[in-house]
């Protein structure tokens, strides 16, 4: 594509959905564009870093089935830190089923994702029809491309998932390491300021690469935060990052 290079202030603009106009004015009002992908076994320790990283996150990414004692309490207390400190809850489910389990997977089970998160992923590999089981509330990110070695979202599938997520009332954007139409928001994990791969498959890149090469809207940070001595230091780190390639970019 060749897309403009947008400030958030233009792509405000440009959304029709309540989440993605959410995400963009806590992002301008808080001067940032980091979501922190919070991948920890213990409830208590995903409560603690939320607090401590709150004031410097646009959202934080949960992968529920990781963690070992959730409980409806803790989407309370979770609920109550980012009313307090104004942040969105994302949920990395990547749904890839038809749509009527996906329906099941997101309403019911053990995490009731539907109560409480505001955003999930989601795969478009079971085509169109699979992604209008989430309704409208929620913002749908697809995923039109991963981070990792060998991943099979070539440009043949990227394009075709990307046609799907532009004509659907409920995406609000796609996870993708290259850029996107100008009306769907782009969320790029595998970002790291000094780690350039793991043992497993994942590639990282600087904040600044994914602002000036993909223009991208919003950075996933997730070892380089959790894994820290001290992640609410680290955080403030990849927020100033994440802002001054934003500004020197846009
Ligand atoms: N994630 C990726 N790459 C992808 C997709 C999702 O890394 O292409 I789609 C998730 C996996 C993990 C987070 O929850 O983003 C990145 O964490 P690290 O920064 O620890 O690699």
């Amino acid at each position: 594509f060749s897309v403009p290079r947008l400030t958030y202030e233009e792509k405000l603009k440009l959304q029709n959905h309540p989440i993605s106009k959410k995400l963009i004015e806590i992002a301008l009002s808080k001067k940032t564009n980091l979501i922190a992908s919070l991948d920890t076994y213990k409830s208590e320790e995903i409560l603690k870093l939320a607090d401590q990283i709150g004031d410097f996150i646009v959202a934080i990414k949960l992968h529920a089935d990781i963690i070992t004692d959730f409980s409806e309490n803790f989407v309370y207390e979770l609920k109550k830190i980012a009313a307090i400190k104004n942040f969105l809850l994302f949920e990395d489910r990547k749904f890839g089923d038809i749509g009527n389990t996906q329906q099941m997977q997101f309403n019911g089970g053990v995490y009731k994702i539907s109560d409480w998160a505001d955003l999930v992923t989601s795969h478009v590999i079971a085509g169109e029809e699979s992604l209008q089981v989430f309704g409208e509330e929620i913002g749908v990110v697809t995923i039109a491309e991963m981070s990792s070695k060998g991943t099979l979202t070539d440009e043949n599938y990227k394009s075709k998932a990307i046609n799907i997520s532009s004509k659907m009332s409920n995406v609000i954007g796609c996870v993708a390491q290259s850029k996107l139409p100008p009306s769907l928001l782009l969320f790029t994990p595998g970002v790291n300021l000094t780690e350039s791969e793991d043992s497993k498959g994942q590639q990282f890149n600087t904040p600044e690469k994914v602002f000036s090469d993909y223009h991208t809207d919003f950075i996933i940070v997730g070892r380089g935060i959790y894994r820290a001595k001290n992640p609410e230091q680290e955080a403030i780190r990849y927020k100033e990052e994440g802002w001054k390639a934003y500004l020197k970019n846009c």
